[in-house]
C-alpha cells in the first residue's frame, strides 16, 4: 500500500513537471502565419521616435505582418504599454509588446541560434552592424536578442508588394531590422495614426492629477518652448530659410514657396509674446502653461499679461510624457514647427479637433 502512494506521487509529479515543460515551450497564445516585424527606434529623442514609429505602423500594416511593438529609448528600454495603450493600437492592425513576444512567442518562433537583423543598403554586401553603438546595443541587449547573422536589403520600403516577395514568412517568420522602416519626417498620410496612439492610464491619472491639483476647470492656453542650447545650434543652420527642416512639414508646406526661417524655430521673446496674448484674449483662458526644454519665461509672460489677471505654471516633470499630456488638453496649443516634440501634440489634438498654431507661422 506505501509502495503504491509512492507510485502515485512520483507518476503524478512526472506528469505536473511534463505539463509543466509543455507550458513553457508551447506558445500560449497563436503565432500569426503572416510573420512578425521588429525595429530599433534608434533616432533621436521621443519626438522622432514618435514619427518613426507611426510610419513603421504603417508599414507592417503594408507588409500585413504582426507589430511587435518596440520598447521607447530613453537612458534605457521603456515598454510600449507604459506610455500608450495597446488596446487602441490593436484597432488599426495586429500587434504584440516586444517584452511579451520575447517571453512568449520568441522561443519558438524566433529562437537563438535562428536571429537574423536585417537592414536596407543600396549594396547588398553591406555590413548591418545591428548591435553597434548607443542605442542600437542596449536596445536588443535588453530584449536578450543577439543576432546570428546579418544581412543588407535593397528594397525599398515604399515597396511593401516587392518586400513581401523578397521577405516571405515561411522563410523569415521574424524580420528583425536595424532601424524603422519609415522616414522622418514622417509622411503626410501618416499623420492621422495618430489616432491609435492613447495615452495609458498612468500618464493621463499623472498628467491629470497635476491640472486638478494647480489649475482645475479653468481654461488654459499650453505653450510649448524649445529653446535649449542644442535648438539653438540647430536653427542656426535656417540663415536664408529652407524649404523643409527636421518637422518643419506640419506646418509648411516643403513645395510651397514659404520657407522656414530662423524666427519660426527661433522665435524671440517678442514673438512669443504677443502670441501667447493673442490666444489668451481669444479663448478666455486664465492660465498659461509653459513646456520647455530650457527657459519658460515666467516672468516675462507673468508681467507681459498682468492685466489680463493670468497665472503662469511650468513644472519641469520628471516624464517628458507630462507635458505632452497637459499640452494635448489645452483650450489652445502655441508649438514650434519645427520639433517634432510639438507634431506629437498637434497631431494628438487634430485628432480631437484641438486648435493649434506655430511661432511666427501665420
Ligand atoms: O522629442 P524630440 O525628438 O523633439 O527631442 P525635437 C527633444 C527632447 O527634449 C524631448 C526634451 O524628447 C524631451 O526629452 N524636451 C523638449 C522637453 N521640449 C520639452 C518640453 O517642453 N518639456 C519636456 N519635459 N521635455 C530634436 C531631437 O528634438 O532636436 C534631435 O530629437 C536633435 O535628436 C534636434 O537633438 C536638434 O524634434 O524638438
Amino acid at each position: 500500500m506505501k509502495g503504491n502512494i509512492f507510485l502515485h506521487v512520483v507518476l503524478s509529479w512526472l506528469l505536473l513537471a511534463v505539463s509543466a515543460d509543455t507550458e513553457d515551450t508551447e506558445p500560449s497564445i497563436e503565432v500569426d502565419g503572416n510573420g512578425y516585424l521588429i525595429f530599433c527606434l534608434c533616432m533621436g529623442r521621443f519626438g522622432n521616435q514618435a514619427e518613426h514609429f507611426l510610419g513603421g505602423l504603417a508599414f507592417a500594416k503594408a507588409v500585413n505582418r504582426t507589430l511587435i511593438l518596440p520598447s521607447w529609448r530613453t537612458y534605457k528600454n521603456i515598454p510600449f504599454t507604459d506610455w500608450f495603450k495597446i488596446e487602441k493600437l490593436a484597432q488599426y492592425h495586429r500587434v504584440i509588446l516586444a517584452e511579451d513576444f520575447m517571453r512568449d512567442l520568441a522561443p519558438t518562433v524566433w529562437p537563438p541560434g535562428q536571429r537574423t537583423g536585417f537592414c536596407f543598403s543600396f549594396d547588398e554586401n553591406t555590413e548591418c552592424k545591428m548591435k553597434e553603438g548607443n542605442p542600437f546595443g542596449p536596445f536588443w541587449d535588453e530584449l536578450g536578442v543577439n543576432f546570428d547573422s546579418m544581412k543588407a536589403f535593397t528594397v525599398a520600403y515604399h515597396e511593401p508588394e516587392r518586400w513581401v516577395q523578397r521577405f516571405s514568412p515561411s522563410e523569415y517568420p521574424v524580420v528583425a531590422l536595424k532601424g524603422a522602416p519609415a522616414s522622418f519626417p514622417m509622411a503626410t498620410e501618416h499623420r492621422a495614426l495618430q489616432q491609435y496612439m492613447e495615452w495609458s492610464d498612468s500618464i493621463v491619472e499623472q498628467g491629470q492629477r497635476y491640472i486638478q491639483q494647480n489649475f482645475p476647470g479653468r481654461k488654459y492656453v499650453g505653450i510649448h518652448l524649445r529653446n535649449g542650447p542644442d535648438w539653438e545650434k540647430a536653427c542656426g543652420h535656417l540663415e536664408g530659410g529652407l524649404s523643409s527642416f527636421m518637422a518643419s512639414p506640419q506646418c509648411i508646406n516643403p513645395r510651397s514657396s514659404e520657407k522656414v526661417t530662423q524666427e519660426i524655430c527661433f522665435p524671440s521673446t517678442d514673438i512669443i509674446l504677443s502670441q501667447i496674448k493673442e490666444h489668451v484674449e481669444e479663448t478666455g483662458a486664465t492660465v498659461v502653461y509653459v513646456a520647455t526644454d530650457k527657459n519658460p519665461l515666467i516672468h516675462e509672460i507673468g508681467s507681459h499679461l498682468a492685466d489680463l489677471k493670468v497665472s503662469v505654471f511650468h513644472q519641469d516633470p520628471w516624464l517628458p510624457q507630462l507635458d505632452l499630456y497637459i499640452l494635448g488638453e489645452a483650450d489652445h496649443f502655441i508649438g514650434n514647427c519645427v520639433s517634432s516634440f510639438t507634431s506629437f501634440v498637434a497631431r494628438a489634438r487634430t485628432v480631437h479637433n484641438k486648435p493649434t498654431s506655430f511661432w511666427a507661422v501665420r
